[in-house]
């Protein structure tokens, strides 16, 4: 892992006005669970497929399901890939079933400080949003089973999955959903595990916290303003690893707020 922070604040004088979310890694280890389910929408399609950890963290440098699927057959060509080609967005819409079935029996668990801090932020009046490659309805069923009832009134932009055409390591999602929160990207801070997720929220212009994830831990991260091993807990530290300093072992609103204040001299 390369750590030069290059930004140790955010570069403006903005108060903070929201907080945007990648999902898969950042919110959630999520990624066994779409590997699983992957593999058995590849069984229930016929196909003898089996994407193994040491394959499928190469196969995550292909952001979004539908298109890893498609460098998997044409960098690969594994059995059947030919007819699988014309199939893929039957297998991908039943990947996802399988996936949101899973995670509404309790598959993930959420990353330590993630729930605090949204509960947090909105009752603090910081704005949410998300801002992912994931499929909506992968994402929706996360939240349910991390919010509840609640998932609804958190969040005010769900951006995910094909809603723009071109994925991270393209700004493209940071910058629709900053346009849905009608907010200047001086006013948001993005939260993200990988390297592309860096790029895309960094070409939108944002400030940008990383924690690490399980498959993407040796990415390059020396664009983070703040690297921490995760949001942490008051009784449960984190560990900082690069950048800026946010809090005092767990990242909370006044930590942000104070990342986004003014350098003063
Ligand atoms: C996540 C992805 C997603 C998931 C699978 O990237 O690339 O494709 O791996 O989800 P990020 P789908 O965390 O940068 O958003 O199968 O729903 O695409
Ligand atoms: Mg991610």
């Amino acid at each position: 892992m390369l750590f030069v922070p290059q930004q140790k604040r955010c570069c403006n004088v903005t108060p903070l006005n929201a907080l945007i979310f990648d999902v898969d890694g950042t919110f959630a280890e999520t990624e066994e669970t779409h590997r699983r389910t992957f593999n058995e929408a590849f069984r229930a399609a016929g196909l003898d497929w089996n994407w193994d950890p040491a394959l499928y963290r190469d196969l995550l440098q292909t952001t979004g399901g539908k298109e890893r699927i498609l460098h998997y057959i044409e960098a690969y060509h594994p059995p059947g890939g030919d007819v699988a080609r014309d199939n893929i967005l039957a297998m991908h819409a039943d990947k996802a079933l399988r996936y949101a079935a899973a995670v509404a029996n309790g598959a993930l668990k959420p990353r330590p400080g993630m729930v605090r801090l949204v509960r947090e932020a909105h009752a603090a009046g910081v704005r949410l949003a998300i801002a992912t490659t994931s499929t909506p309805g992968s994402v929706e069923a996360m939240l349910k089973a991390f919010f509840g009832a609640d998932a609804n009134s958190l969040f005010d932009v769900i951006a995910a999955g094909d809603v723009v055409s071109n994925k991270k390591p393209a700004p493209d999602v940071y910058l629709y959903a900053l346009e849905k929160l009608g907010l200047p990207a001086s006013a948001c801070i993005a939260f993200e595990d990988s390297h592309k997720g860096l790029l895309a929220a960094r070409a939108a212009g944002l400030t940008v916290i990383v924690t690490p994830s399980f498959y993407l831990s040796a990415d390059d991260y020396s664009t983070a303003t703040s690297v921490v091993s995760d949001l942490g807990e008051p009784d449960a530290p984190n560990r900082y690893i690069a950048g800026a300093h946010i809090g005092h072992g767990y990242v909370d609103v006044a930590g942000l707020r104070a990342l986004c204040a003014p350098i003063r001299d």
